[in-house]
């Protein structure tokens, strides 16, 4: 019985996945189908695939040609498996041209005709219309975010607003650079161009810009922090709810793979019960930037708190918490370095934030059986190690984090505003709001001792 394999993610099946799979089985006498995961399909930069790996599996399980279906959950598979199942002939689609021959030492390998003029790509654009995106404000997050842009096909820039577009430099060095992107004089004229918004403007405008947007029926993903008041932050949820619009806060941390699993690790009863979380970020900034003389929302807490106290809220829930502040404060009446001190159910927490203090960026999370310590820098979460009593028992774990990273909120995004659920739990509106209260006690605090 000659046998062959193929891969593949087949997302919203489709007749050149059939025909592909019908030539695959013509090789032999039994044809295996490896489907990859939800999350290997992430993994090779699909961020929004369709249809969750149960449909996909199905859909491959009754193509008449198949005989066996495997999942293909990780780089390398395919040479254990050539091995594994004792396999004859390698087949897939002529795309892949030349990036299996390594098989050839195990099997025959052959590369099949894509079936020209359809894809997954374009049956997701059919169904849904490229997402046109417009960005709010033009600061130093506004390239990165272009670039991590480019990853995903089906949501374009199209168009630029700032209060004053003509007096900023950073706008006219944007527009040069990205010559397809419009300048809105409006926000009006902006929403009339756009299906969602980027906010991506200093932090005490965010309330307003979120606001407008959903009032005018668009999707939102606001820069973190979202903004520095409990009601507002549960005003805009709200309102994002009516309208039936999308709103993330973009900390990417939070959409991250290696983020989510170390979450779901630490949750997961490996070093027994936690009992303390340290998060840390720091980064010395100088002093004549936005950080240090913004005059609502200057200072370490505002600019780093929304990243080390994810993890916190993340393991800790939002419902029982306490906090305290210590800070080390700047002439100017600034935080340049704030420890939030927690405590919830008894058990501890600690977040650092830095901008005129250094310390290791790293992330602790304790427990009665270990702790979990992620290497610096945590927040873009790559190798992160389990430790025990014994020195020597130790696990260690890596996941990729690609580029700036910011292609992951992205791509959530997307999958968000396409109606798909699934990928809420990455980060709640409740842990947003939880972060805005304790941002805004500690600024209410500030002003007071002022
Ligand atoms: N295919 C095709 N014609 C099309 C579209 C896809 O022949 N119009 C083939 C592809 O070449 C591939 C198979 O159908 O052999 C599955 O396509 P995808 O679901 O897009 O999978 P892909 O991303 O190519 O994943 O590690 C290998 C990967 O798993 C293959």
């Amino acid at each position: 019985m000659k046998k062959v394999i193929t891969y593949g993610v087949f997302d919203m099946f489709h007749e050149g996945h059939r025909r592909l799979l019908e030539r695959a089985k013509a090789l032999g006498d039994y044809l295996i189908v490896g489907v990859a995961t939800d999350q290997y399909a992430y993994h090779r930069g699909k961020y929004c695939v369709v249809d969750p790996v149960e449909t996909r599996l199905q859909n491959v399980r009754s193509c008449p040609y198949v005989d066996a279906v495997i999942l293909e959950d990780r780089d390398g598979q395919k040479v254990e498996d050539v091995a594994k199942y004792g396999i004859d002939t390698f087949a897939i689609g002529d795309d892949w041209y030349g990036k299996f021959d390594f098989l050839r030492s195990a099997c025959e390998v052959v590369y099949l005709p894509r079936t020209p003029g359809i894809s997954s790509s374009l049956l997701r654009e059919g169904r849904y219309p490229e997402l046109r995106m417009g960005m709010i404000g033009c600061g130093r997050i506004a390239d990165r975010f272009m670039h991590e842009l480019g990853y995903l096909r089906e949501i374009q820039m199209v168009s630029l607003y700032h209060p004053s577009p003509d007096s900023s430099e950073s706008v006219r060095r944007f527009l040069s650079r990205y010559t397809y992107v419009a300048k809105a004089r409006t926000l009006e004229k902006l929403f009339d161009q756009v299906d969602a918004v980027y906010v991506a403007s200093p932090h005490g405008s965010h309330y307003g810009y979120v606001k407008a947007a959903l009032e005018a029926g668009k999707h939102v993903l606001c820069e973190k922090p979202l903004c520095l008041s409990a009601r507002q932050a549960e005003e805009l949820f709200a309102l994002a709810e009516q309208s039936g619009c999308v709103l993330m806060e973009a900390i990417k941390t939070a959409y991250c793979p290696g983020f989510l699993n170390l979450i779901s690790l630490a949750k997961s009863g490996v070093i027994g019960d936690i009992c303390d979380v340290e998060s840390c970020f720091t980064r010395l900034t100088p002093k004549n930037r936005r950080e240090w003389d913004d005059p609502d929302c200057a200072g370490s807490l505002v600019e780093f708190g929304s990243y080390t106290l994810l993890p916190i809220l993340k393991l800790y829930g939002t419902e029982d918490l306490r906090w305290s502040f210590q800070s080390v404060t700047d002439p100017s009446g600034v935080d340049s370095y704030t420890k939030v001190l927690l405590e919830s159910g008894g058990r501890l927490a600690s977040a650092k934030c830095g901008l005129g203090v250094k310390s290791m960026g790293e992330l602790l999370i304790c427990g009665t059986r270990g702790f979990i310590h992620v290497d610096a820098p945590w927040w873009k979460t790559t190798t992160f190690s389990i430790h025990r009593e014994d020195p020597a028992d130790v696990q260690h774990f890596a996941y990729e984090f690609l580029g700036d990273g910011l292609r992951y909120e992205i791509g959530d995004f997307l999958y968000r505003v396409r109606g798909y659920a699934g990928r809420d739990h990455k980060l709640l509106p409740s842990e947003s709001i939880k972060a805005a209260e304790i941002m805004e006690d500690f600024l209410r605090r500030r002003a007071r001792d002022r």
